[in-house]
């Protein structure tokens, strides 16, 4: 989609335009937390949203929040009831070859993860923003567009669902933060950006199950049938992946099929069973990444999924939007404000770096996970030479912990 024309020459009738400094498209982790870096330094903003407040605050997805990540939303004000909510994980388990192997990260590096799930962390961000900072939110917005993103005057409009007029909201700046499947990617001009793909070949189904995890800590099994991982969400519920050819059905997977394959592909000498449970979430994610580059154009800025996806074999994606939402925030802070405009400048290069780098080990630990099933002797050789090398190498250990929990100190 290129940019539309501007809308005060397209819809005459329209509402007349009010000034906002920035408006962001899309309430996830990275638009509520830009949302919230600018109210907290006072520059008022629209935060648009397709969804309802209460889909939103709903919506299952991630779980695994990296140390650093908790501490700059902390430093925020926006992590209290992460704080007191969140499961800490100090150390993981693969099992391959019929054995378990702890990976003591905690021990290792001195750092560990939160699971906090992503629904309860947009529901705090969106009450901090809306109830507690002020903040205009506007949800159930249809047909977002923007225009003039190469002007020093760009806009942003959307119908409104209950009068259906389309409204304008001037502003100086656009922060797109509408995921995967938003409209503001698309604004960013074929001949100015490039978007680097990749695909797996592989599916997940990405079950939720009514059950309590069935270990104290994140399973990975890795098999000759394929992959399947089980991730606590909270004592009630847990999140478990099974490796599925890409596109299939999810309806394909009855109850009795999936917890077939989770014992057999979790199953491990001397692990206790798994507990079933009633699966809520039954979906098939197809793994693939992509990388927009730059991740701006004009007064358009993209964060996270908006500007790249990353499949959620490392459970990267909502991190790498968090990190792109201070860095974004705090950039816009600074040009509003002060009329500074050098982080806004470097703002891509500097989220990029980062990106990059997840996006590697995404890949590393892609080829882990999956070779053993390929059928080729070959590559599932060599992922077990890579699974033993972090059992057998202190130095093998010390960076793969590294990557797994984001602690490098540049990128
Ligand atoms: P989001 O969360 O998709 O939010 C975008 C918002 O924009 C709205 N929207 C629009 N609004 C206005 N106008 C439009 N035209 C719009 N189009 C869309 C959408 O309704 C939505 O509210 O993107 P954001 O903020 O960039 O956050 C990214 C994360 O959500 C994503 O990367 C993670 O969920 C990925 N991910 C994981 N990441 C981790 O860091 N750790 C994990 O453990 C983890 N597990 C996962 C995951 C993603 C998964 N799925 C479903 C792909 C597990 C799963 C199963």
């Amino acid at each position: 989609m290129a940019e539309s024309p501007s809308p005060a020459r397209r819809h005459p009738g329209s509402p007349s335009p009010r000034h906002h400094p920035v408006v962001v498209v899309g309430a996830g982790p990275a638009g509520l937390t830009v949302g919230n870096v600018l109210r907290a330094a006072g520059v008022a903003c629209v935060v648009l949203e397709t969804e309802t407040r209460e889909f939103i605050e709903r919506r299952p997805r991630a779980g695994v929040v990296e140390e650093w990540a908790v501490r700059a939303l902390r430093r925020r004000g926006l992590a209290a009831n992460l704080l007191e909510r969140a499961q800490v994980h100090t150390e993981c388990e693969f099992r391959f070859d019929g054995e378990r192997h702890r990976f003591p990260y905690e021990e290792l590096t001195g750092r560990h993860h939160y699971v906090y799930p992503q629904p309860l962390l947009v529901t705090d961000l969106v009450r901090e923003y809306a109830d507690v900072r002020g903040g205009d939110i506007r949800f159930g917005v249809r047909d977002v567009r923007l225009h003039d993103l190469d002007s020093e005057r760009p806009s942003v409009s959307y119908l409104d669902p209950e009068t259906g007029l389309r409204h304008v909201l001037r502003c100086d700046f656009v922060a797109g933060c509408d995921g995967a499947r938003g409209v503001t990617r698309a604004a960013l001009p074929s001949d100015r950006a490039r978007t680097a793909r990749h695909d797996y070949g592989v599916g997940w189904l990405a079950l939720l199950a009514e059950a309590p995890p069935s270990s104290d800590c994140v399973l990975f099994g890795v098999h000759p049938r394929g992959f399947a991982g089980h991730m606590a969400r909270g004592p009630e519920v847990t999140r478990y992946y099974l490796q599925c050819p890409p596109g299939d059905d999810p309806d394909g997977w009855p109850h009795e099929r999936v917890w077939a394959e989770l014992h057999l592909r979790l199953g491990a000498a001397g692990a206790p069973p798994l507990t079933e449970g009633r699966l809520i979430e039954k979906r098939v994610l197809d793994m693939h990444d992509y990388v927009v580059e730059p991740m701006a154009h004009g007064r358009l800025f993209l964060a996270g999924d908006a500007a790249h996806l990353v499949a959620p074999i490392a459970a990267k994606g909502m991190n790498l939007a968090l990190h792109d939402a201070f860095l974004l925030g705090d950039a816009l802070a600074a040009q509003v404000t002060d009329g500074d405009r050098r982080a806004l400048d470097g703002y891509s290069e500097a989220c990029l770096r980062r990106v990059w780098d997840y996006q590697e080990f995404s890949q590393w630990l892609s080829e882990v996970y999956h070779g053993p099933a390929t059928g080729d002797p070959f590559r599932a050789g060599t992922a077990r030479a890579r699974l033993r090398r972090l059992f057998t190498s202190p130095v093998a250990a010390a960076a793969f912990a590294e990557q797994y929990l984001g602690t490098a100190a540049r990128h």
